[in-house]
């Protein structure tokens, strides 16, 4: 069990200070360790969540430059507490969040509500921001879901990851129709300004684009790379830039957890994009991963590759299917795996985040996808506790 050492606690002094780098609106602005800057933009304070992060929140502040009590550590020694949510555990060690996806369905369950209001600090929505959701007709937006997981997060204090802009799959037919280059740039950013610039300056990160790649590093086929090039991936970039400014741009992918075709064809990517000023802040490794999968005890190392492009990075939509039935020796094998994938982040500095795709197997998308697997999360079909939850936590406090 790890504590927080008194005489750490002895270490810490608590200063106010005014500083002039403003924050963004969502942005940190404060906790300990950090030193970056503690003001927030015109329309927002700095609000302390907790000794190791504060936020810039909007609404409350009347002045561009508010001071905050700020507190500062003046020892390097390591923090870490056994006590608290996943979500706390990783703001003490220095990261932005731990969430899970969440949508209407799921937060209408009062079990698995209660589970991401007590552990979770950030949720993405499932399946409420994509296309195929949220603009069926072309100009008609339908935002009612989307609006809903806004609402929910803003209400109970969660960041929220918006998934995803531009993906070929859940997109409707009429998009898969365009054939003009025009027209289809038009398409883009018309609905990008629609599901972005809606909650401009509420969504903490942007899936921008989402599995542009097939596994051997070569652009996936879709109407957006049939009809653009790679070239819809700038064009969403900047879009997204234009709807949203404060939020931080990612594109996203799976199976970028062993070295090969496809981290390298994302490296190379993100570079000519950092290159050429595109808007690009973080990759979104998904990390869908089979127990005992052999990639596991390595998967820090791509990471660490698409992390020396000098964006941050994060796992995504983490998951760890097994075949069902459960056993004890599974869910043993489960929680060490769990332990080593949230650890691999932990271990990358620019690693912000670690996002489960779900929060119980009841509601997981993997028996519907891989039939004779599931039992993917951190609580089981009756929302209980699973082994993988200690396995996470040490993973986290490792
Ligand atoms: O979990 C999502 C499931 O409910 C949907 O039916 C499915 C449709 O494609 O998408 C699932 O989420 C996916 C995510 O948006 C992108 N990466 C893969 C996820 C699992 O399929």
């Amino acid at each position: 069990m790890v504590v927080l050492r008194a005489e750490f606690l002895a270490l810490l002094a608590v200063a106010v200070r005014s500083v002039s780098a403003q924050q963004a609106v969502w942005a940190q602005c404060g906790g300990i360790g950090w030193t970056g800057g503690t003001t927030c933009a015109s329309g927002s304070t700095c609000v302390v969540s907790n000794s190791y992060y504060s936020q810039c929140l909007p609404g409350t502040a009347s002045s561009a430059s508010t001071s905050v009590a700020v507190v500062t550590a003046t020892s390097s020694a390591p923090v870490a507490t056994s006590t608290g949510s996943l979500d706390a555990k990783m703001k003490s060690v220095g990261r932005e969040y731990f969430g899970t996806c969440a949508d209407r369905n799921t937060l209408s369950d009062a079990a698995y509500e209660a589970i991401v209001i007590a552990e979770y600090g950030q949720v993405t929505p499932e399946n409420s921001m994509k296309w195929d959701a949220t603009e069926k007709s072309r100009g008609v937006f339908s935002m009612s879901d989307a609006d809903y997981l806004v609402d929910w997060a803003t209400s109970h204090g969660k960041l929220i990851r918006g998934h995803t802009l531009v993906w070929h799959s859940q997109l409707p037919s009429w998009v898969s129709a365009i054939t003009d280059a025009a027209t289809l740039t038009t398409v883009i950013q018309d609905h990008i300004k629609g599901v972005a610039g809606r909650y401009a300056g509420k969504i903490h990160h942007w899936d921008v684009v989402n599995e542009v790649f097939n596994d051997d590093g070569t652009f996936r086929t879709s109407v957006f790379y049939n009809v653009l090039g790679e070239s819809f991936i700038d064009i969403a970039f900047r879009a997204a830039k234009a709807a949203d400014p404060t939020a931080k741009l990612y594109i996203n992918d799976y199976n970028l957890d062993y070295a090969g075709g496809k981290v390298n064809a994302m490296v190379a990517l993100v570079t000519r994009l950092i290159a050429a000023g595109v808007p690009i802040d973080g990759i979104g490794s998904q990390a869908h991963l089979i127990v005992n999968n052999g990639a596991i005890p390595y998967m820090h190392q791509p990471l660490a590759a698409l992390a020396a492009t000098g964006l941050k990075v994060a796992l995504t939509e983490l998951d760890i299917r097994m075949t069902l039935p459960s056993d004890a020796t599974k869910l043993a094998d489960q929680s060490s795996n769990y332990q080593t994938a949230v650890y691999a982040c932990k271990r990358t500095a620019n690693c912000v985040g670690v996002t489960t795709w779900g929060v119980s197997d009841k509601y997981s998308w993997v028996p519907d996808t891989f039939s004779g697997s599931g039992a993917a999360l951190l609580w089981d079909e009756n929302f209980a506790k699973k082994p993988a939850y200690t396995g996470a936590t040490a993973g986290i406090l490792a």
